[in-house]
């Protein structure tokens, strides 16, 4: 599925505004079929944004169930004979959409697009009512996995990963024409042999009208550098500008289909940043050379728009990354926006892509959540309809994000249990399914303290090891000269392992404006010598390929437990991004190292 565009044949219109909006905790609307009239007793929402802290009061922010937007839209005149789509570019967690009466479209999972071809229904020039009904359910058989309980007092959500379960329209809604036969996917594949680029490519096309396809490589002043014609093939570029880390250079491959007489009638534009990925002992190869990934895990979350994608945010971010001399990211916990792996192909940042398969662990969920507990792999709790979902979840990334050079890695789960035999028969489909989806980028997935060298039995299905630790935080506390020792004799046991490793998580809380001469656990000086700890501790083990603080900035989490002070406080920077001293720490590292 590819994105909405402007281009000489397609046309978009956003849908974004001041939608009408209501909860539904009882489910009322879809018995009584609310998308058949204007919304009653609707308040205003805005689209992007996740609804919860939009509102006062702990009805929506800790809502479960349905939530209703409704809007209208006017079909631009022009559409007329075209193909019109309308596309959600995410909606959390699960939803079901009609055009006026008509159910066009259904869709699990919160972070990633899905569309309706609503030709029939739509008439150029006229209005149409647009309809979602949007769940924040979370199951043991959604990904990421809940549980909703029915108390006296309503239904309450339970779930076992650490951020607030925001939920919503939290990106872009598009409404956009095509021809009737169009230009329905591009995968690029680029590769290197010298100073020589190599672009291959395969194009789909959907629709019934006779056609060629001709692909035009620009580079970024748009001169042409090279075409080619045919479904399928190669591009070659000599002396060819390298997409690098820290320097995004993009091609552009404009991808044409021409009718008999030669004239084109659908134009898409599609990015090339021209560089190869490879692990190789226990490097991690950009462009044939070694790359240490310095950055953050980070999270979409901001005040009041909660996962609301937001401009301003986004370039904000960015900015941020780079002052502090930051080259990579991972999408923790979830995939982000599409604008998000844009602006990091344009950037030149390098991004650990992760599917939202986050809390599939519930000895972690017992020990640090509380409460009852749960065998994680079983008929009654992650199981085969989960793993489906895992998979559908994996499918819709790779299709969603193949085409991005900054996305080098695929991270398949967050932390789930992985000392267990379930386990190991739960990923190994998995892994094997994300190496058929792309066979070009090493997959991996990211190990919890909980199951230690030796005891893991899915790290070996990686390419990569991606560790996330707390010595100093979760183990000892306040004690970082024994967290040092524990902390350096457990890495060097995984580097026997011969791959690289990459620290995905490592952090303290830290409340920005707590000082303590002598470094005390949440005050900024402590977050200094942990992260200090921590870099002692890399440095000396050369399989360690990256290092990325937990977290960029502090995030909302769920307010159903006493170890989170307003969300949690592991940020460099707070949570309307002003630097914690660490940040400067970080800065003068990253951006003294070779
Ligand atoms: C983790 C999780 C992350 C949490 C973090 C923490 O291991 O991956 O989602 O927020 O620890 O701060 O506890």
């Amino acid at each position: 599925m590819l994105r909405p565009q402007d281009t000489a044949s397609r046309e978009r219109k956003t849908l974004n505004g001041l939608w009408d909006f209501r909860l539904d905790a009882t489910g009322a609307g879809r018995r009584e079929g609310w998308h058949a009239a204007p919304l009653t007793a609707a308040q205003a929402m805005p689209v992007p944004a996740s609804y919860n802290d939009v509102l006062v009061g702990t009805t929506g922010r800790d809502h479960v169930g349905d939530a209703w937007y409704q809007t209208t839209v006017r079909v631009p005149r022009g559409w007329a004979g075209q193909r019109v789509s309308l596309r959600f570019d995410s909606a959390t967690h699960a939803a079901v959409v009609w055009v006026g009466d008509a159910e066009v479209a259904r869709h699990e999972g919160g972070y990633t697009p899905f569309e309706a071809d609503v030709t029939d229904l739509v008439s150029p020039g006229d209005e149409v009512r647009v309809t979602v009904v949007v769940n924040n359910e979370l199951t043991f058989q959604t990904i990421p996995p809940g549980i909703v309980h029915d108390t006296p007092q309503g239904r309450r959500q339970q779930y076992f990963h650490d951020f607030f379960n925001f939920a919503g329209l939290h990106r872009s809604v598009w409404l956009y024409a095509t021809p009737t036969t169009y230009v329905d996917d591009v995968v690029v594949v680029t590769d290197l042999q010298g100073t020589t680029g190599v672009v291959a490519y395969d194009v789909t096309v959907a629709g019934a009208a006779e056609h060629a396809v001709r692909v035009t490589l620009r580079d970024a002043d748009g001169r042409t550098v090279t075409t080619a014609d045919g479904p399928s093939g190669e591009l070659t570029v000599p002396d060819v500008h390298r997409w690098e880390p820290g320097a995004g250079y993009l091609y552009d491959a404009e991808v044409e289909l021409l009718d008999a007489s030669g004239t084109s009638f659908d134009s898409y534009h599609q990015s090339v940043g021209v560089r190869t990925v490879e692990v190789r002992g226990t490097q991690f190869l950009i462009n044939g050379e070694p790359f240490y990934f310095q950055g953050f895990g980070k999270h979409e979350d901001t005040a009041v728009r909660g996962k609301g994608h937001d401009d301003a945010f986004l370039v904000h971010d960015f900015e941020l990354l780079d002052w502090v001399g930051a080259n990579s990211f991972r999408t923790a916990h979830y995939p982000y926006a599409e604008e998000v792996y844009d602006y990091a192909d344009r950037k030149g940042i390098v991004v650990i892509d992760e599917v939202a398969a986050v809390g599939q662990n519930m000895g972690l969920a017992g020990g640090i959540f509380g409460g009852q507990s749960y065998t994680t792999f079983s008929p009654e709790t992650v199981n085969d309809v989960s793993q489906a979902a895992h998979r559908q979840a994996i499918r819709e990334l790779i299709t969603r994000d193949k085409n991005h050079p900054s996305v080098v890695l695929w991270s398949i789960a967050n932390e789930p249990e992985s000392d267990t035999d379930a386990a190991r028969a739960y990923f190994e489909p998995l892994f094997a399914l994300t190496r058929e989806l792309d066979p070009t980028r090493p997959v991996g997935f990211v190990n919890v303290m909980l199951a230690p060298h030796g005891k893991c039995q899915v790290s070996e299905l990686g390419d990569v090891l991606m560790l996330n630790r707390y010595y100093g935080w979760y183990v000892n506390t306040g004690d970082l000269v024994a967290a040092e020792a524990a902390w350096l004799a457990e890495l060097q046991q995984w580097a026997t392992d011969g791959k690289p490793i990459i620290i995905t998580e490592y952090g303290a809380d830290t409340v920005a404006g707590v000082h303590s001469v002598t470094p005390q656990p949440w005050s900024e000086e402590y977050q200094v010598e942990y992260l200090d700890m921590n870099h002692r501790v890399f440095d000396a083990v050369d399989a360690v390929v990256g290092e990325q603080v937990w977290n960029f900035a502090d995030f909302a989490t769920s307010s159903t437990s006493v170890f989170r002070v307003d969300g949690n406080k592991k940020g460099v920077f707070t949570r309307d991004r002003r630097p914690k001293a660490a940040a400067h720490v970080l800065r003068r590292r990253w951006t003294s190292k070779p």
